[in-house]
């Protein structure tokens, strides 16, 4: 009989610290927990890199911090400095990034919580939010061996005190043995379905993680389904960048709900944001993934050649919100180089029969077309694809093809208008094929870029695809 009652009151027990540990789940994003590296692809310094955060299992402890290159640069310094936001203390190293095995920088971290991370290379800086977290075993480890441990206890008592013959006492130790043995058997069977540990350092509660300071009333408000869209201002920076001039392209976030910034993005396909700045006629193209230089703000710097109306896709995502696509023109003064073949010439307007090498890619820009991808004319398959039916695209690439914003290959494309922006991830096994596959949405033409990364650095390979309307539709 008290057996059964011990029993009933343990697994009531048992349901209170279900209840308790399910209440509260970490915020997912920008976390560097133990075994999980947190990977931030970042355009500095004219360099195209991803800065990787990896997980630590203790604190204080040292938190390793690498920046892997994807062009060659001959170990290009980044500074780093890791601040806790809670207590304000600072640790700081050098890294140097390299594309392949890059050194990693140790840096003691005191706490666990909300850090930045403050990169500077050239005379660029940006700042990256972070939590650090770290296990700190289940509640149900604690219920496991801490019901093992009362079972060995009571039943060491209960031994003893039958020996001296106290039959009663005996009997009450036994049950007491038998109910911390029933927990621990609980546990075990039930803990698959128990929610997750809470790590050290998690947010309060998903909904209210205030990234910063600045974003932090919009994100504690209290939203049922989601927080809104993010608005976006672009902007140039001098307002009419010159031809061949370096400008900074800027995007401001801002909560249309409440008109502050926003400064709660999630890292998608390891970057707060992808940005993608191509010229109308195509022939010009950069993938690239700006700096976090204030709460709600974020800037890249990029030169342009030519004189005209550049197309901005910025791919961004809120936590609590979802993708989306913010698309902006920005205008370049200035005048055209004298070197520059004249508009009229056919092939300007044409990435299929335009050769790479010409495209204005300059020598340190991140998304310089390499060897390799060079003369590689990617398969279409039908020919002439049709328009709402999926398309296959096959690229050849060299052997060595590594990981790139975590997938072996990219493809962006933008109708010719600019009016439609698609994104697509390569789908294929690993090799030395890339496949994708796009159902494009509609009759017309559109201007392509599959990108793969090499030991070398990013290869762009850009070609144009003419879409058919369908039979219905024709
Ligand atoms: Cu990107």
């Amino acid at each position: 009989m008290i057996r059964r009652l011990r029993a009933a009151a343990v697994q009531v027990l048992c349901l209170v610290a279900v209840l308790v540990v399910g209440t509260a789940v970490p915020a997912a994003a920008h976390n560097v927990t133990v075994g999980a590296d947190l990977r931030i692809a970042q355009t500095i310094a004219g360099a195209e890199v991803t800065v990787v955060i990896k997980g630590t299992p203790r604190v204080p402890g040292p938190l390793r911090i690498g920046v892997i290159a994807y062009q060659p640069v001959t170990a290009l310094p980044v500074g780093l400095e890791v601040r806790s936001v809670e207590d304000g203390r600072t640790a700081t190293a050098t890294a140097r990034a390299a594309a392949r095995d890059p050194q990693y920088a140790e840096l003691r971290v005191n706490r666990t919580g909300p850090h930045e991370l403050k990169l500077s290379a050239g005379n660029e800086v940006a700042v990256i939010p972070f939590r650090v977290l770290v296990d700190r075993g289940s509640a149900g480890d604690f219920l496991i061996y801490g019901g093992l441990f009362v079972a060995a206890m009571l039943l060491v008592g209960g031994l003893l005190t039958g020996a001296l013959a106290r039959r009663g006492t005996a009997m009450l130790l036994a049950a007491g043995a038998a109910a911390g043995v029933t927990v621990a058997v609980m546990v075990i069977v039930f803990e698959p379905w128990m929610p997750p540990p809470v790590p050290d350092g998690a947010a309060p509660e998903a909904s209210s993680e205030p990234l910063s300071g600045a974003g932090s009333e919009a994100g504690s408000r209290v939203v049922t389904g989601g927080r809104p869209y993010v608005q976006t201002r672009v902007a140039t920076v001098p307002a009419r960048p010159a031809a061949g001039e370096e400008f900074t392209l800027r995007i401001d976030l801002v909560d249309g709900s409440t008109g502050r910034p926003v400064d709660d993005l999630t890292v998608h396909h390891e970057a707060l944001a992808h940005v993608v700045v191509t010229s109308e006629d195509g022939r010009y193209f950069r993938h690239l993934h700006p700096l976090r230089t204030a709460p709600g703000r974020l800037e890249v710097r990029l030169r342009a050649d030519r004189p005209g109306r550049y197309l901005t896709h910025a791919e961004l995502e809120r936590e609590n919100s979802g993708g989306q696509l913010a698309t902006a023109t920005v205008t370049i003064g200035g005048e055209a180089p004298l070197s520059d073949p004249p508009s009229s010439n056919r092939s300007a307007t044409d990435p299929a029969t335009t050769d790479p090498a010409t495209t204005d890619s300059a020598a340190t820009d991140p998304t310089e077309t390499g060897a390799g991808g060079v003369g590689a004319v990617p398969r279409l398959r039908p020919d002439v694809p049709v328009a709402g039916r999926p398309a296959t695209i096959e690229l050849d690439a060299p052997a060595g093809v590594r990981p790139w914003l975590g997938m072996a290959g990219h493809l962006l494309i933008r109708s010719q208008d600019g009016t439609f922006f698609g994104h697509v991830h390569e789908m294929g096994a690993p090799g030395s094929r890339l496949r994708f596959t796009f159902s494009f949405p509609q009759a017309g033409r559109y201007l392509a870029w599959a990108q793969y990364a090499t030991g070398e650095g990013v290869v762009t390979v850009p070609f144009a695809v003419d879409v058919t309307a369908s039979e219905a539709t024709r």
